[in-house]
């Protein structure tokens, strides 16, 4: 058995409540091109199971509006939506208005002291991990991160298990010797289709969604003074997720059956 290594973390909804400020940016970004598109809550978490901004912009196009005549080049035309949507997250990012959520940092935290390897897996655009990271973390924040997989560097977006695969590569480690952090049906599908432990934590976009397979689901991370809610699994009593837990989860479903 692999003693754990590496903690593999998702961004959004993971890491930070963002995917509000990415819906901001979107319906931001079509109104700037002119389009009287505007995506409400209910109808964002439906498009959520489409992974990737370009990819959902498209799917969104091709499934409700039939009529739509594309200015020219329609991937130059989704790439430039999609550019503007980036801009304006990444200045929401930089205005500190996407703070991590509870216990994320002391658990990095924990992890460097420990010696235990950070890394990113995540659909997301690159400028939105820098500018998520550094504006809660601080400047040398990428730094604490030994692989970033995210946004096109893969060809397959979650819930494809390409971008743990790359990471796991670029990491030289086993899946044995990782556990991943998710948020989503889709991004637990990504991380168990890698052969990795995954823990959840829910928010108001994936609350609803099947978790079967994660080794633990939780509300949140917690911290000493904000318990977390079990949603399933076994915590063992704890109230907040540490590096002890981490590995005793860990350890527990990579030991081997029988
Ligand atoms: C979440 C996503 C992303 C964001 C938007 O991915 O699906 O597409 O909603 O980001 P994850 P972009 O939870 O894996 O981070 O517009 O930059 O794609
Ligand atoms: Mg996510």
């Amino acid at each position: 058995m692999n003693s754990l290594a590496a903690m593999i973390f998702d961004v959004d909804g993971t890491l930070a409540d963002t995917e509000r400020a990415h819906l901001l940016a979107f319906n931001q970004a079509f109104a700037s091109a002119g389009l009287d598109w505007h995506w409400s809550v209910p109808v964002y978490k439906d498009l959520l199971a489409v992974t990737g901004g370009k990819e959902r912009i498209r799917y969104y196009i091709d499934q409700t509006q039939p009529g739509f005549t594309y200015p020219g080049d329609a991937d130059a035309f989704i790439a430039g939506l999609h550019a503007e949507k980036t801009r304006v997250y990444k200045a929401i990012a930089g205005q500190g208005k996407l703070p991590l959520r509870p216990g994320v940092a002391r658990l990095f935290r924990e992890a460097r002291e420990a010696g235990v390897r950070l890394a990113i897996a995540t659909t997301t655009t690159p400028a939105n991990v820098t500018a998520l990271l550094q504006h809660t973390l601080g400047a040398d924040a990428l730094e604490w991160f030994e692989v970033i997989g995210a946004g096109d560097i893969v060809e397959r977006k979650k819930p494809a298990p390409d971008i743990y695969l790359y990471v796991l590569e670029r990491l030289g480690l086993d899946a044995s010797a990782c556990i991943a952090f998710e948020d989503s049906a889709g991004g637990l599908r990504a991380a168990l289709d890698a052969d990795l432990t995954t823990i959840v934590t829910v928010n108001e976009f994936t609350h609803h969604h099947p978790f079967e397979g994660a080794a633990l689901v939780l509300n949140q991370l917690g911290e000493p003074d904000q318990p977390f809610t079990v949603l399933s699994g076994d915590a063992g009593g704890s109230t907040f997720l540490d590096l002890a837990l981490v590995r005793r989860v860990h350890e527990r479903l990579s030991a081997p059956v029988g």
